[in-house]
């Protein structure tokens, strides 16, 4: 019997077979994946082959190959690595300006991870009814970066009485028919958002920790929810400050598009863009072609490289 996997808790994933009953499933023996030392094996939004059991309960036997998914390294340097989900048409990246802030190398970070696993972004804008003027301002400097760069960028705000321009209908066109997963930091309105848009969905969300500013990690596990529209929505745990996905440093110049884009002008096809001479990219980063915030996150994530350097291989 084949299966959508739609939860995972722990050692039990939810499985939604083919012919549309929920079956709680344990992994049958041990999977070794290809390439990827991970926490979960099996992730939301994986196809998978069940053996339904007298109790009603199942084993998964197999898992079918995957489209592309979204991995997230351990923070520590332990190598493993746990896949967020599988299979997706798109992510929304929800991002806050402030409560709590999301910074832009957390957002070109996740936007190069989602380049390496070819998964289109959107950049949600959420909680503009708490954003001063000046954070205003800043929000639509930002939101025009990324549309210059390619992104597209929705402005939304999570509350009963959002004005027309700031209403969360405006996801509904962009969620139809497709695999949604929904990410960002701890506290940025992911489930909130779910909910209003699902209102069956009834998700657990908290309060911000005003002390510090940051979320209080309400999600704990990944769940995929159904859209009355055709596709699936994914609720994921916010993801904590650095993150980075699992990405081929070789490529990280093509995983920043208008990078990319200066790049093929440098006078050596391995330039790094950090010091060498007849770099184009350096040229636009003084010129302002391309943004400084940009750049910086490009060379954070080029630093990782070097640190990789130190660590045991795969
Ligand atoms: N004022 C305002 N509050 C919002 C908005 N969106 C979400 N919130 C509040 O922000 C808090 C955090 O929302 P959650 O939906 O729990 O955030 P999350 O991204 O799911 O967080 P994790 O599950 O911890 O990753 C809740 O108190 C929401 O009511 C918004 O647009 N405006
Ligand atoms: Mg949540
Ligand atoms: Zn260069």
């Amino acid at each position: 019997m084949r299966g959508l996997v739609i939860k995972n808790t722990g050692s039990w994933y939810t499985v939604k077979t083919d012919d549309g009953r929920i079956i709680e499933s344990k992994i049958k023996g041990n999977f070794r994946l290809k390439g990827i030392r991970s926490t979960n094996p099996v992730a939301v939004g994986d196809y998978v082959q069940l053996i339904i059991n007298q109790e009603g309960t199942a084993f998964i036997s197999e898992i079918e190959d995957r489209r592309n998914y979204i991995i997230r390294k351990s923070p520590n340097l332990s190598k493993q690595s746990h896949i967020i989900a599988a299979n997706l048409d798109q992510a929304f990246l929800i991002v806050t300006v402030n409560y709590p802030e999301t910074s832009t190398t957390f957002i070109d970070r996740f936007l190069a991870g989602a380049e390496a696993y070819r998964v289109p972004v959107v950049l949600v804008f959420n909680k503009y009814d708490l954003l001063s003027e000046e954070e205003r301002t800043y929000q639509k400097a930002m939101m025009n970066l990324y549309k210059t760069i390619g992104y597209q960028c929705v402005e939304v705000q999570s509350t009963a009485d959002a004005p027309e321009s700031k209403r969360l209908d405006q996801l509904k066109p962009l969620l139809e028919g497709k695999v949604t997963l929904m990410s960002g930091n701890s506290g940025v309105g992911k489930s909130t958002i779910i909910n209003e848009l699902l209102p069956n969905a009834q998700l657990r969300t908290a309060e911000i920790s005003d002390a510090h500013n940051t979320g209080m990690h309400t999600t704990t596990f990944s769940e995929m929810l159904a859209l009355p529209t055709g596709g699936y929505i994914i609720d994921t745990p916010g993801i904590k400050g650095f993150g980075t996905f699992d990405i081929d440093k070789e490529e990280l110049t093509s995983y920043f598009r208008e990078i990319f884009k200066y790049s093929e002008a440098c006078r050596f096809s391995n330039c790094t863009h950090t010091h060498e001479p007849g770099c184009a990219v350096l040229r636009a980063v003084e010129e302002h072609y391309i943004s400084e915030s940009r750049y910086n996150s490009y060379l954070s994530m080029l630093e990782d490289k070097d640190e990789n350097k130190y660590r045991e291989p795969f």
